[in-house]
């Protein structure tokens, strides 16, 4: 009786898996990014691991029940048995290969941007979410931990030739233009942070001490959220940041009407000369 009731269990659990994912019950955000692509692996995911679930179960459910405890029944008693190893490397090696094949396939796209991107740097700090366009030059001046103060939280080279144009947006919003390859260079000013935004299908870490890099398109107009996805201290629930995808005049309008680096600190003396 106990034994028939582990065994109906299991087989209540798996038959309550497949309809959840069947039924979409909990499912992605819609896609608003070129990375349709990771959908596609997470599903390859899915069918591998879900056939080993299904697979493992059905076999403890049947084994639970027809090998259940019985009086004169004794347990049978094996060596070795080269045949099912075999066959059990055979399958788990498949297994690893269907895993580990796509995943490669689209690291490599991941971290290889297209040749028109745009550059953006991300700064995270305890728990803001902080951006930095390059402005007409498409050059990011220099920025240094070391510079940092409250009114220079970017640690920004405000004499920098290169810094001039430089757009900062502290505290954001993220905007960007619909259709472009966007590079996002990511900095933290005190721990790890991860820039994560369901919809694009983007999750990178942020790490203090270096630079890390994502890319993505955006595919479709709107507002959607950043969330630090990396347990930063006790404010990382709040650490929610706004990303807006404009159409290319609306962002290049909004660009525009920031403040840049030689604004908000006034010109420099190698500027003037
Ligand atoms: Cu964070």
């Amino acid at each position: 009786m106990q034994a028939l009731a582990v065994a109906l269990t299991l087989v209540a659990m798996i038959v309550a898996t497949i309809f959840l994912t069947v039924a979409k019950v909990w499912w992605f955000a819609p896609l608003a990014s070129n990375w349709g692509s990771l959908d596609t692996l997470i599903v390859i995911t899915f069918a591998v691991t879900g056939l080993a679930l299904v697979g493992v179960n059905l076999f403890i459910a049947y084994s639970v029940y027809y090998h259940r405890a019985q009086k004169d029944r004794k347990a049978l008693f094996f060596v070795d048995n080269p045949r099912l190893e075999w066959g059990l490397i055979a399958v788990t090696t498949v297994g690893i290969v269907v895993l580990l094949g796509p995943g490669l396939y689209y690291y490599a796209q991941l971290i290889r941007p297209p040749q028109n991107h745009m550059v953006v740097e991300v700064l995270t700090q305890q728990w803001l979410w902080s951006y930095r366009y390059p402005g007409k030059d498409g050059v990011l001046g220099p920025a240094s931990i070391k510079r940092f103060t409250p009114a220079n939280q970017f640690g920004l080279d405000p004499q920098a030739p290169a810094s001039q144009d430089d757009i900062p947006v502290l505290g954001g919003p993220l905007a960007l233009p619909v259709g472009q390859p966007v590079l996002l260079r990511m900095r933290s000013n005190d721990v790890i942070h991860s820039f994560y935004v369901p919809e694009f299908r983007v999750k990178w870490d942020v790490v203090p001490g270096m630079v890390t890099e994502v890319w993505f398109t955006p595919t479709k107009t709107g507002e959607f959220q950043v969330i630090c996805a990396e347990l930063c201290g006790v404010g990382h629930y709040s650490m929610v940041g706004k990303v807006v995808v404009m159409e290319p005049d609306a962002f290049q309008k909004w660009l525009s009407e920031r403040p840049t680096v030689a604004q908000i600190f006034g010109p420099s003396p190698k500027a003037q000369r």
